[in-house]
Order: structure tokens, then C-alpha cells, then sequence
């Protein structure tokens, strides 16, 4: 079908795909899909998902309402197929396990597009693909793809339902664990779908695992197509998913709405929207602060976003562990939200004493996946405890002992599991205006250069510092993992358009908040520094909070900085460090500048703007050349 008969407007009408499309089987009529949509749903919806059905062939369509009963049958079902594991009640009440395909593990990034009018739009660091190509291969792909399944219609609601900061999506997808781990991650069901009216912008969302199942055909407990494609189109904000049932490349309200295209509705409507946590922290006087965070994939973010603070006197609570929606308000201050309801975190790594917090959220009503199972009924994931069991069944569904030399639980292993259940989940979590921010944060991880806290100068130079984000690769995304890469913003794989308009955006932002008022401050945080024997210099984890709270004790105005080459460090005496037992040195190598390999990151970073062809803003050139000069003067 030719790309015309698509619509443009950022209201979607029905999709006429299938009206073009060669349909393999019998198509459901109209009405009988009027029918079972739920009365008083918006008409553009309801033709929407007509012609979606008319293009997959589904078997039945259920319109999902979101209800606890809607939740049982689903995992049921599951339970039933195969899909999923009931864990041991007695040990983790009302929760399960499922096992991916081995090789539908982790978001496929290279299977990723952006299929914006121009390659430009979409920027260097996009896979772009031509739109017209882009649908022409999905609707071939998706013609008959639900074939013998059945499809879910799930509404959702990004933020508090009716918060004036929250967007609307509908996904459609033949997978119910899409659909239950939804449920869990979005305000899902039916008070999202009543919030679509005639003139309500919303996201559709079209998954299907691409497995259609002939008549009488055993289905597998994990369908996915070894050909994959995630594709985005931004200026229709449509999303279109193939192939996989795993994480962000099927729970499409995460990455695919919340990151890529929103990031675009953000463009045009004034706001950002990042990969972010955000926090409360209270200080010891009682004064309350908000912070946002940006951090690559599994860098500890969930870990963060939970942190039990160590520093006398400071409590911290959780509001988000990904992403966070900021919205410059009329007062002059930036406001967050979380557009999720849970957390898809990763599970090794995780236990009572790096994160007791995500430990005790996940008590019940969890779906993990790709963790391995204990001979009693419960879960377990390097790290979880100092010695592994002696017997598992790894997260393959094989035989595993200690020797085995794989893990068990596979790296990129999660959990999914309601925010609501978070022991230290914020009385503003849900507040409809969002929480005014006060810091911003970048972080990375950085064996060398990068050090444990900076304070950016203002606004400009807090910008170059989240356009310069480089992290070692983790397992979060398929490639090599520990290999350096740019991650500017920890928005690499998640901006929907040109990065470097998306810097220029960054800058009119601060444009719109008030200095002086309560402005948010920003600062850059390496965690993950190195001695020369490998060793981490910083014990991290709940550590992280004397960090936090020389962050807000500056913003507070409390703390006096230095200004060195890279912007403002703590004091010798700045940070609290009683009780920590740092090395002697240490704190002098997590705060030192080489100028020599500075110097080679400032070329690298000119050689990453360079491939914007002239497209980075002034301003970012301005503070590279700042920074080179700087380092100039440092004394060899
Ligand atoms: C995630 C990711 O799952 O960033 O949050 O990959
Ligand atoms: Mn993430």
C-alpha cells in the first residue's frame, strides 16, 4: 500500500492498511468490533483497531479494562500455555516466571528505526528508514501476523490519569504477556480509554510477535520471529513492533511512546522528556528536594532510585526508576512526572544489601523473566546472594550447578512490579502537576577520567555536560558489553529525532525557567571510577547519598565548590566522608583531572559533533572550546 493512505494527523483515524493489504483469512466484520469495544469508545479508536484486525486476522479481539479479574485470567492463561511459572505462594505470593526465546533477550537496537520524512529528522545517531519503504514492509509482515491468536486492545494512560502532564496511547498485540506486563507498567484499562475524545491526541501502537499459528497448530511458550523490526513515525507518532515479546521492544507505552516518540511530542510542545529516575530527598532540617537523573542502561538507576541513605539525617524516597517527563511551568520551575506505574528492573545484581528496597517491592505480584528457579519454588539471580544455591534450573529451563560456568539467570534478567508496592515510594508519586526538580543529574559509567561529582557552571554548561555522556556498554541492549560508546543525555537509543536539535531544545528549555527562582541546578556523577588495579574506588549504592547530598547542599547554598577545569568539585572537606573507610588517595584519584587523556575526550567529543554535519548549536561548540582552553592551562 502506498504511504498516502495512511493518515498524517497526529489524531489518528483508521488505519485503511488492511482495506489494501491481501488479507489471508476470513476478516472480522466492522460491526462485530464495534460491538465488542466498549460503549462510548471513541469512533477514530474503534476504526483504528477494525483495521488493524482486518490486517492481522485475529481469531478474537478483547478490549482490556484493566480489572484485577481481566489480570487472573491473563496469567491463566499464561499459566496454562506455558508462558509462565506460578512461583512457590509461600515464598513469593502471586507471582511467576517466564522464560524468553534465547534469542529475544534484550531491546535490538540495530532492529530499531526512526522512520522520520527525512533522514535528517532522525539524525546520525537513529537508524533511519524511508517511511514509505518502512510501511510497505510492515504491512507485508503484519498481513495475517495474528492469525489463530488473539488481540489484545490495551489503552493506557503515560502520568496520572486526567493529569494535564499525561498522554494517551492504545497498543494492540497478540502477546498476553505484553499485556500483563502493561497492566503492571501503565495506568492501563478502562479510565485511559475513557479519556479518548473525538479531539484527544493519542499514540496507537500496533505488536504483534509475528508467529501466526495455522489451525490446530501447537503454539510454543515463548512466540517470536527471528526477523524484527521496532520502528517509530514520529511525525504520525505511530508505533510498529515485529518479532519480539522481550522488554522495549514489545512493551511499547516504555521506550517506543515514552522516550522516542514522546521526545518528539515534547519538541513540539514545549517540554523534554528523558531517561530519567527521579527522587525526593529531605535533608536534615526537613527541607524536600527533588532530583532527576539520567543514567545509561543498567547503570544502577533502579538502585538509585530506591537508595537507603547512609548520611545521617537524609531520607530518600522513590518517584521513578527510568524515565521522567519535565515540564517548564508558568511559575518558572521545571516539573516532573513519572509517566510509569511500575519497574521493569534488572534482577542481578540486585539484593538485600545493594538494594533491600527492590528486594522488598518484589515480595509478590511480580512477573520475572529470565531468572533462574530455585528447587523451592522461588527466584534467584547472581548477586541476589553471596553463594548460589546448588541446584537451579537456569533461566533456560536447564539443569545448573555453581560449576556450571554460565550464569543462571540471564544478564539482562527482570522484574516487573507495581511502583505502588515500593516501601519508599513518595506520597507525590502521583501528584497530577508533578514535583518541582531541583538538581539534575548525569551520570555514566567511567573506569577513568570522568569524576564522582561536577556542578555544571548554568544551564549551558550543564547541557554540554549531558551531551557529552559516555558509558560502558551494558547487556541492557544487544552489543559489546563494557565497550565505551557516547550516550549523550543516556538518550542514544531513546531520542526520536535529530540529537543535535535535541541539545538546541535542551538550551530553550532553560530559556524558560527562572533563574534565581527555583531553577534546577545540574551536575554530572561517575560512580564507577577505577584504580590503575581495576578496583572501584567509590563503594556507590547507598554511599551515592553523601553525594546527593552535597548536590542539594549547594543547591541549598550551604556548601562552598571549587572551580577547576571541569566545573565545580566539593571541597576537600565538602563531602561527608565519616565512617567510609576510603583508601588514602582515593578521594584525590575519584577528583583527578589527566589532562592528557582529557585532552584526547575533548578531540573525541569534537570528532562526535562533527558527525552532525554542523548541526550541534553554538553554544556546545563554545563550551568544548572553554573546556580545551581550560585543560590547556592545567599544568602538566
Ligand atoms: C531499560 C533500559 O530497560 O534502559 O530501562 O534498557
Ligand atoms: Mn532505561
Amino acid at each position: 500500500m502506498s504511504s498516502a493512505t495512511l493518515s498524517r494527523s497526529t489524531t489518528p483515524s483508521a488505519t485503511p492498511a488492511g482495506a489494501a493489504a491481501q488479507p489471508r483469512g476470513a476478516v472480522l466484520a466492522p460491526s462485530l468490533m464495534a460491538r465488542s469495544a466498549p460503549s462510548g469508545t471513541d469512533l477514530a479508536v474503534v476504526r483504528w483497531v477494525e483495521s488493524i484486525a482486518a490486517l492481522t486476522q485475529p481469531e478474537e479481539i478483547v478490549w482490556c479494562n484493566g480489572s484485577p479479574q481481566e489480570w487472573d485470567s491473563l496469567v491463566h492463561l499464561m499459566v496454562t500455555q506455558g508462558t509462565l511459572i506460578q512461583l512457590n505462594p509461600e515464598h513469593r505470593p502471586y507471582s511467576f516466571l517466564a522464560r524468553s526465546d534465547p534469542h529475544d533477550v534484550a531491546r535490538v537496537e540495530d532492529r530499531t528505526f526512526i522512520c522520520s520524512e527525512t533522514e535528517e529528522a532522525s539524525g546520525p545517531t537513529n537508524n533511519w528508514a524511508d517511511p514509505a519503504e518502512m510501511r510497505t514492509t510492515l504491512l507485508g509482515l503484519f498481513a495475517g501476523s495474528m492469525h489463530g491468536r488473539t488481540m489484545y486492545v490495551v489503552p493506557f494512560s503515560m502520568g496520572p490519569v486526567g493529569s494535564p502532564l499525561a498522554r494517551l496511547g492504545v497498543q494492540v498485540t497478540d502477546s498476553p504477556y505484553v499485556v500483563a506486563s502493561t497492566a503492571i507498567m501503565t495506568r492501563m484499562g478502562s479510565a485511559a480509554l475513557a479519556q479518548i475524545e473525538a479531539t484527544t491526541k493519542w499514540v496507537p501502537a500496533i505488536h504483534s510477535v509475528g508467529v501466526p499459528l495455522a489451525p490446530g497448530q501447537a503454539d510454543v511458550s515463548w512466540p517470536c520471529n527471528t526477523t524484527k523490526y521496532i520502528s517509530h513515525f514520529p511525525e504520525t507518532r505511530e508505533i510498529w513492533s515485529y518479532g519480539s515479546a522481550y522488554g522495549g521492544n514489545a512493551l511499547l507505552a516504555k521506550k517506543a511512546f515514552a522516550l522516542r516518540i514522546a521526545s518528539t511530542m515534547a519538541l513540539e510542545e514545549g517540554w523534554l522528556a528523558e531517561h530519567m529516575l527521579i527522587l525526593k530527598v529531605t535533608n536534615p532540617r526537613g527541607r524536600a528536594f527533588h532530583v532527576v537523573a539520567a543514567f545509561p542502561s543498567a547503570c544502577g538507576k533502579t538502585n538509585l532510585a530506591m537508595l537507603k541513605a547512609t548520611v545521617p539525617g537524609w531520607t530518600v524516597e522513590t518517584i521513578g526508576d527510568d524515565i521522567a517527563w519535565l515540564h517548564p511551568a508558568a511559575d518558572g520551575t521545571l516539573r516532573a512526572i513519572n509517566p510509569e506505574a511500575g519497574f521493569f528492573g534488572v534482577a542481578p545484581g540486585t539484593s538485600m544489601s545493594t538494594n533491600a528496597t527492590a528486594m522488598e517491592t518484589m515480595w509478590g505480584n511480580t512477573i520475572f523473566t529470565n531468572v533462574a528457579l530455585r528447587d523451592d519454588g522461588d527466584v534467584w539471580w547472581e548477586g541476589m546472594t553471596k553463594h548460589a544455591p546448588d541446584h537451579l534450573i537456569d533461566w533456560q529451563g536447564k539443569d545448573w550447578s555453581p560449576d556450571a560456568g554460565t550464569p543462571a539467570a540471564h544478564p539482562n534478567s527482570r522484574f516487573t512490579v507495581a511502583a505502588r508496592q515500593c516501601p519508599t515510594i513518595s506520597d507525590d508519586w502521583e501528584d497530577p502537576r508533578g514535583v518541582v526538580v531541583d538538581a539534575i543529574v548525569f551520570g555514566g559509567r567511567r573506569a577513568t577520567n570522568v569524576p564522582l561529582v561536577v556542578e555544571a557552571r548554568d544551564w549551558e554548561h550543564g547541557v554540554f555536560l549531558g551531551a557529552t555522556v559516555s558509558s560502558e556498554q551494558t547487556a541492557a541492549a544487544e552489543g559489546t558489553v563494557g565497550e565505551l560508546r557516547r550516550d549523550p543525555f543516556a538518550m542514544l537509543p531513546f531520542c526520536g529525532y535529530n540529537m543535535a536539535d535535541y541539545f538546541a531544545h535542551w538550551l530553550d528549555v532553560g530559556q524558560k525557567l527562572r533563574p534565581g527562582g527555583r531553577m534546577p541546578r545540574i551536575f554530572q556523577v561517575n560512580w564507577f571510577r577505577k584504580d590503575a588495579d581495576g578496583s572501584f574506588l567509590w563503594p556507590g549504592f547507598g554511599e551515592n547519598s553523601r553525594v546527593l547530598a552535597w548536590i542539594l547542599e549547594r543547591v541549598d547554598g550551604q556548601r562552598a565548590a571549587i572551580d577547576g577545569p571541569l566545573g565545580l568539585t566539593p571541597t576537600p572537606s565538602g563531602l561527608s566522608l565519616e565512617g567510609l573507610g576510603l583508601r588514602a588517595g582515593d578521594l584525590e584519584k575519584l577528583f583527578e583531572v589527566d589532562r592528557e587523556s582529557w585532552l584526547a575526550e575533548v578531540d573525541s567529543t569534537e570528532e562526535f559533533f562533527a558527525g552532525f554535519d554542523g548541526k550541534v548549536p553554538e553554544e556546545l561548540n563554545r563550551q568544548l572550546a572553554m573546556l580545551r582552553a581550560r585543560l590547556v592551562a592545567v599544568p602538566e
